[in-house]
């Protein structure tokens, strides 16, 4: 009786520390905030020294039509010649760390690891150094939808040779960096290139293998993902001492209404399951598994759609994973299709998700403001999967171009409120944020049109010149603080974005 009651004290003085903590909105001690890119998106000097061609030049080239305005990567932040002045920005921001990625094509011109560009490999070097004489710790994506085109030829994502190829091309990099990059990502956002990329055109290679090509790229995704992660804990980690993981693109699937949780439910595993269930254990989640099979069989398939592992499969993915990352921007309501009672199967999912007529836009046509959603999804990851150690590898807000971004520091500071309740009061073991983007960059096939940046590039201009916007001296003031600042307000609206007449 006696120890409760000295427990129950103790516990209302740690809620009250920890409430009082929370309204302060302050950053744990040890909590890294960085900024992240991608090398397509920033990079520019496609065809410099013995670059080959990868299938965002490819794509960019021969279907500028798919691009807003034609536009294309060859020049974008000319990153490759300007990565001093980057990291000048990144600090004198005061990140923690910069997440960038590698081209594979740069680095290994043939798409094979047969020959290894000293001019690309240096450029990455000299960009690790650079970060690292400056105080920013490097955080490294592998591949970041960037692939060499000789390999797209051969079927891409969805020939599983691509594994091996994959792997030896970690390797090179495990090899050349692995002194100074202790945080690896292998692979960015399965969900939106395997899905976008080989079942519709928003995204390179751009081919539409409807109902078969992102199931089939995943699989391929898991494997090659997990042999890295085998061969890293095999080869590098004793002598580097580093952490990899993978990253997925999360969106809140909220229910909704109260009678809808296992629709949520349906949505998270499709979303975040797919990837995240044979990761942590062994296998895709029980309804993808049954779901997809019975869809497929109403199609005519004689077998599933969602590829089956074998139990060795299962045994080298399950458990390949340090550190839970995560890219997050937007959330959806979802509910059961009402069409399903009539036996008429729309999608695998069987859900139809929605948005609510209250919540703000970005000027991406799929970006809605809810930021709830992303504390949702925080404390979901927590119950799910035993609360992993989390990195919020991107969030960041799109804009038509604006210097004075008023409504870009209100989603952060909204979206940063939520974490840090979900870290402070909820116990989620957030460990990492970082901002997408450092600078307005390339969006892929909305090419310059929306830009996330909290520097502004002026892509007109051969010179590239980088300004900081409102919101980098809002982040500026954060991280000195390690503390949220108040939403500047603005005397104009600069909204970008009108509401469509069913949104009203
Ligand atoms: C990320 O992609 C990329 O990693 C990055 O390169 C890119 O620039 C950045 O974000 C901004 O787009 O309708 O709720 O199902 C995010 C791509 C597009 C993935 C929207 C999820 C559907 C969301 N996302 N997509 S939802």
């Amino acid at each position: 009786m006696k120890r409760c009651s000295i427990a129950t004290i103790i516990c209302a003085i740690i809620s009250t520390v920890c409430c009082c903590d929370v309204v302060k909105l302050t950053f744990p001690s040890g909590f890294s905030l960085g900024a992240a890119s991608a090398a397509y998106q920033i990079e520019g000097a496609w065809n410099v020294s013995d670059k080959g061609e990868n299938v965002w030049d490819y794509y960019t080239h021969h279907y500028p039509e798919i691009i807003s305005e034609g536009r294309n990567g060859d020049v974008a932040c000319n990153s490759y010649y300007k990565y001093k002045e980057d990291v000048e920005l990144i600090k004198s921001t005061g990140f923690d760390f910069y997440r960038f990625s590698v081209s594979w094509s740069r680095v290994l011109p043939t798409g094979f690891a047969n020959v290894i560009s000293e001019d690309g490999l240096q450029y990455y070097k000299n960009l690790t150094a650079e970060l690292v004489a400056n105080g920013i710790e490097p955080v490294v994506t592998i591949y970041h939808w960037d692939h060499p085109q000789v390999i797209e030829e051969m079927g891409g994502w969805t020939n599983e040779l691509i594994v091996d190829w994959f792997v030896a091309y970690a390797r090179v990099l495990f090899e050349a960096l692995g002194g100074s990059v202790k945080r690896w990502v292998t692979i960015n956002e399965p969900d939106s290139f395997c899905g976008e990329g080989y079942e519709s055109t928003r995204l390179a290679p751009g081919k539409v293998i409807t109902g078969i090509g992102k199931y089939l790229c995943g699989h391929n995704v898991l494997k090659a993902h997990a042999k890295t992660y085998r061969m890293y804990e095999e080869e590098f980690r004793d002598s580097q001492g580093g952490v990899i993981g993978i990253v997925l693109p999360l969106s809140g699937h909220l229910p909704y209404n109260s009678s809808y949780a296992d629709a949520a439910e349906t949505g998270f595993q499709f979303n975040c399951g797919w990837m995240a269930h044979p990761i942590y254990f062994g296998d895709y989640p029980e309804i993808m598994k049954t779901r997809v099979a019975l869809v497929s069989e109403s199609q005519g398939y004689p077998r599933s759609r969602l590829p089956e592992f074998s139990d060795e499969w299962k045994a080298i993915i399950n458990g390949t994973s340090d550190y839970f990352g995560l890219n997050h921007y937007t959330s959806r309501f979802v509910y059961n299709d009402p069409d399903e009672e009539l036996g008429i199967y729309n999608s695998d999912s069987g859900l139809i998700s929605v948005v609510d007529s209250s919540w703000p836009m970005a000027s991406s046509s799929w970006f809605y403001v809810y930021p709830e959603g992303f504390g949702y999804l925080l404390r979901k990851i927590r119950d799910e999967y035993g609360n992993p150690s989390t990195w919020i590898m991107e969030n960041g807000y799109s804009d038509t171009d604006n210097l004075e971004d008023y409504e870009r520091i209100s989603y952060y500071y909204e979206y940063l409120k939520e974490m840090l309740i979900a870290v402070k009061r909820d116990g989620c073991n957030v460990e990492g944020y970082a901002v997408w983007s450092i600078l307005d960059n390339f969006e892929w096939s909305d090419g310059y049109t929306n830009r996330f940046g909290i520097i502004r590039v002026e892509f007109d201009d051969a010179d590239t010149n980088r300004t900081t916007k409102l919101s980098q001296a809002w982040w500026k003031k954060v991280l000195s603080k390690r503390k949220l600042q108040s939403v500047p307000t603005s005397t104009t609206s600069t909204n970008t974005r009108t509401r469509l007449p069913w949104q009203k």
